[in-house]
């Protein structure tokens, strides 16, 4: 019996094996219930009482050898598996993919910061509207065609429930709030029922602005007009207004800045005018001061918007309107070194 020991011993010091599913094969053979140290545990009845102590001990030890050449026989497969020696740990890290920022947004941000310097803080408010501060707050009348299906989305059956068809919203959510001086940029997303095309689409981008306070005049509109075109397009740039008329300003104008392509000789861009209009603009009317709770035997204001994809068509000559929203990778990336 001893040598039988001494022997499965040797046996089992020299094992060696390269996968885990080797080891586990000679767990089987040495360590399970029909195993080789099992099978002496059952013999172990015929030992003679005086020997049963020694061979007891020899048994014990020889299953604990066992147990322990397995569990690091296993250990060392199961950490071999795992490591791949064609890893190169000392290898750089290989650089990050950086996204671009969105055309949309550039521009966006650029005509905020224009205004920031001039004293506008930025000012939002919900996509989601109610009539009032669409329409009615701003002088709309109640039969005015821009409340009509075909330009407007409402939200289910409630007609007090509808897509905001410009920021003017927010301005009008400010000046409830708010007691002049008033000096706000309204950037953000609006909603039209328009059928997409290349010149047309169901949601564009605007930043409109605000300005109401006492002895607010035409000149104001007019100076920060002009400087907002010399910086967004260069100082050589040139502007003049037209006549125009908008439900919430009184007077109302466009504004044309001289066209950037061709220096304003006239050029396919402008139609050979010298001049593309870029925004609308005008007094606030006192009907809309009033309805928003600001005096306005006290107080005037002047207010601007414009389409933010408009400016974008201008800056960087994209000819389809629909590339601002497919989010099409390949147009993203152009704008990678615009910033
Ligand atoms: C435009 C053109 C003219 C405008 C008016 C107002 C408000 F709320 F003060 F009445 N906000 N924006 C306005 C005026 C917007 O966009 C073409």
């Amino acid at each position: 019996m001893l040598d039988k020991i001494a022997n499965l011993k040797a046996e089992i010091e020299a094992l060696a094996a390269s996968t885990p599913q080797e080891v586990e094969a000679l767990r089987i053979k040495y360590l399970s219930k029909k195993g080789e140290v099992s099978a002496l545990m059952a013999d172990f009845r015929n030992v003679a009482a005086d020997r049963k102590k020694e061979v007891g001990m020899a048994i014990n030890a020889l299953k604990m050898l066992a147990t322990d050449k397995i569990n690091s026989l296993k250990a060392a497969t199961e950490q071999a598996d795992t490591l791949d020696d064609t890893l190169d740990l000392s290898r750089s890290a290989s650089p990050v993919a950086l996204g671009t920022r969105h055309p949309l947004s550039l521009v966006r941000d650029e005509i905020v910061n224009i205004f920031s310097r001039l004293g506008f803080t930025v000012a939002e408010g919900p996509e989601i509207e109610d009539d009032w501060h669409v329409f009615s707050s701003l002088n709309f009348a109640e039969d005015h065609p821009a409340r009509d299906m075909q330009d407007t989305f409402f939200i289910g059956r409630n007609p007090d429930v509808l897509l905001r068809t410009h920021t003017s919203s927010v301005q009008s959510r400010v000046m409830e709030h708010t007691q002049p001086p008033i000096r706000i940029v309204c950037p953000g997303r609006v909603y039209r029922n328009e059928a997409i095309s290349a010149r047309a689409h169901c949601f564009f981008h605007q930043v409109e602005a605000l300005y109401v306070d006492k002895n607010v005049s035409f000149a104001d509109l007019k100076q920060t007009l002009l400087y907002f075109a010399r910086e967004m397009f260069g100082p050589d740039t040139a502007i003049r207004l037209r006549p125009s008329y908008f439900p919430f300003t009184e007077p109302s104008a466009e504004m044309d800045i001289s066209c950037n392509l061709c220096g304003g000789k006239g050029c396919g861009f402008c139609k050979h005018t010298g001049w593309v209009e870029i925004l609308g603009c005008g007094m606030v009317d006192p009907n809309v001061l009033d309805a928003c709770g600001i005096d306005s035997k006290v107080y005037s204001g002047f207010a601007l918007g414009m389409g933010i994809e408009r400016i974008a068509n201008l800056k960087y000559r994209v000819n389809d309107l629909r590339l601002f929203s497919e989010n099409d990778v390949r147009f993203l990336k152009e704008f990678t070194h615009a910033h």
